[in-house]
């Protein structure tokens, strides 16, 4: 056993807090204190990267005065408390004795550090089986070949009647700690998604985006609206690289996605490894690297390397026989999330889309951009179409159908608001922060990827930031235009509202066959609508 200076050195440093006794009554039923307490453990976790030390029996100067064995319960029952109520949770308690009573150490940390969570898109072609891949991994079934595992992300009725998706489907399945698959019993089912959920150790979210042209629009969405882990590229073995598939590849490069390709439909060919050369050739035109995964000793050694968006690992598929279905499970438990996901920055959500749900009121859904959120935190949501932002409060949280009391950055969440009335746009934003500025225009650096003539102050593309997406009028700044391939700074204003964007946003535009990419690099408050 541990002395008592031992214990109370051991966490020395910004991240350690001394409390005599932690009481339910005071600490827990008042309001200010339940708040003040909550705040200090947030502090004290960012000053620790992530872990937070709390000593119980020792007075605020360090002097160890240790505790009854049902007062430490009673301390540690409030801590607990505090830290589930913002996504925390005790990893680890040590007591030691002090003449006759306890002194006790707790290390609270996040609770991601339990439950890992990817969020993936789909991207590819039309039909060459994205939907199909992500309901046989979800299930565990085996497609028909002719639509059968499609039909638990494709639920619209006109989805069912043309064979395509049409909108964003949202899928989720998991792991057990020891890694074994936690398939959904019924992927039709709401309940079955929230028991995934509550079980698993690792989440697996899925965000099915459309591969049909004329519906661009949406796949973006889904790409550059989302906070992703990864996007996984779907090309069929008998259908081949097409303009589609580059497009789409283009879009999760240019959002800094690392990629992971799915050659799927592998039982409708003779050689399944033809398609092979091509996609090296379309990896090294964008930078990267392909990585054939045949056995869990490739995902070992993908995994062990610390750069994983310049490797792109490549597995064969069939959601008809079940080739490569377990290697994507393995794939899938054993890749990291994202590094960069901004835990301790103050929560942010970018609104994509909005219900009415009866008997709850205003839900709005999207994926958590930086910081976490818990159910009674007061937010702000705005801009409206007059620039105003509005005062709400988080009446609960869903993921995937499962209520939880918190959630954090990389999650798809749906929140429920109780406190405004007014109407709810998709590319408002859910923030903390008060009297943020909406933004009618701003500075770029632009690249011109794709143009047939010139680029002039005028100019009319649709700009998809965050889930904004919206015609701005282009003016460039340093040059009177700009071609395909060239790179300058431009001006940007919305033409019918305003957003709150910030310096440093990744976007794309696009008009037609055009296409560029760019970065926010000033907002000027001067240019702001209020
Ligand atoms: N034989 C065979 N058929 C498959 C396989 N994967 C998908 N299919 C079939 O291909 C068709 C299209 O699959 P989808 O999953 O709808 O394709 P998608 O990429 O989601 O299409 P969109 O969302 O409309 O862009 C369906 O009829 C599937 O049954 C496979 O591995 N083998
Ligand atoms: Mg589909």
């Amino acid at each position: 056993m541990k002395s008592i200076p031992e214990l109370i050195k051991e966490g020395e440093g910004g991240n350690v807090e001394f409390k005599e006794f932690l009481s339910r009554g005071f600490h827990l039923k008042r309001k200010e204190r339940r708040e003040s307490l909550a705040s200090q453990m947030k502090y004290r976790l960012n000053l620790g990267s992530g872990t937070a030390v709390y000593i119980l029996g020792v007075q605020d100067n360090g002097t160890p005065v240790g505790l009854i064995r049902g007062k430490l319960e009673e301390s540690l029952e409030v801590i607990e408390e505090i830290a589930r109520g913002v996504g925390l949770s005790i990893k680890e308690t040590e007591v030691v004795k002090n003449n006759g009573r306890l002194i006790c150490r707790v290390t609270i940390s996040r609770e991601r550090l339990d439950k890992n969570h990817l969020l993936i898109a789909t991207a590819g072609h039309v039909d060459h089986g994205k939907s199909t891949l992500i309901g046989t991994l979800i299930s565990g079934i085996l497609d028909n070949g002719n639509g059968k595992t499609r039909a638990f992300l494709d639920t619209l009725k006109h989805e069912i009647e043309r064979g395509l998706s049409a909108d964003l489907s949202y899928a989720v399945y998991g792991f057990t700690s020891s890694g074994r698959v936690i398939y959904l019993s019924n992927p039709l089912s709401k309940k079955s998604r929230a028991d995934v959920v509550a079980r698993a150790k690792k989440l697996v979210s899925f965000v099915d985006t459309v591969g049909h042209e004329p519906w661009l629009r949406t796949t973006i969405r889904g790409i550059v609206g989302q906070k992703l882990d990864y996007g996984l590229l779907v090309i069929a073995a008998d259908g081949g690289i097409t303009s589609i598939t580059k497009e789409h590849l283009g879009i999760l490069i240019a959002m800094d996605i690392p990629v992971i390709i799915a050659i799927t439909k592998a039982d409708r060919v003779r050689d399944i490894y033809a398609l092979e050369r091509e996609i090296d050739e379309l990896l090294s035109l964008v930078g990267r690297v392909g990585k054939r995964i045949r056995d869990e000793r490739d995902i070992r050694q993908l995994c062990s390397l610390s750069n994983l968006s310049v490797l792109v690992p490549v597995v064969f598929t069939s959601a008809k026989t079940g080739l490569g279905m377990e290697l994507l499970h393995r794939l899938f438990y054993s890749l990291p999330e994202r590094p960069g996901l901004d835990f301790n920055a103050e929560f942010m959500m970018y609104i994509d889309k909005v219900y009415n749900v009866s008997g709850v009121g205003l839900v709005v859904s999207g994926s958590v951009k930086q910081g976490n959120l818990k159910v009674g935190d007061t937010l702000y949501l705005g801009p409206d179409y007059s620039g105003t932002f509005h005062e709400v409060r988080v009446a609960s949280i869903e993921l995937h159908y499962y209520s939880v009391e918190s959630a954090q950055v990389g999650e798809i969440v749906g929140v429920a608001l109780k406190g405004y009335k007014g109407e709810v746009r998709r590319g408002m934003v859910l923030t903390y922060k008060k009297n943020l500025k909406a933004v009618k225009s701003f500075e770029a650096n632009v690249a011109i990827l794709n143009h047939p003539t010139r680029i002039a102050e005028g100019y009319e593309p649709i700009i998809h930031l965050e889930t904004i997406s919206e015609t701005v009028t282009l003016e460039p700044l340093e040059k009177d235009f700009l071609a395909a391939g060239d790179r300058g700074r431009v001006r940007m204003s919305f033409k019918y509202s305003s957003y709150y964007i910030e310096e440093g946003m990744k976007f794309i535009f696009r008009e037609g066959r055009s296409k560029g990419i760019g970065v926010v690099t000033r907002v000027n408050s001067s240019i702001t609508t209020h």
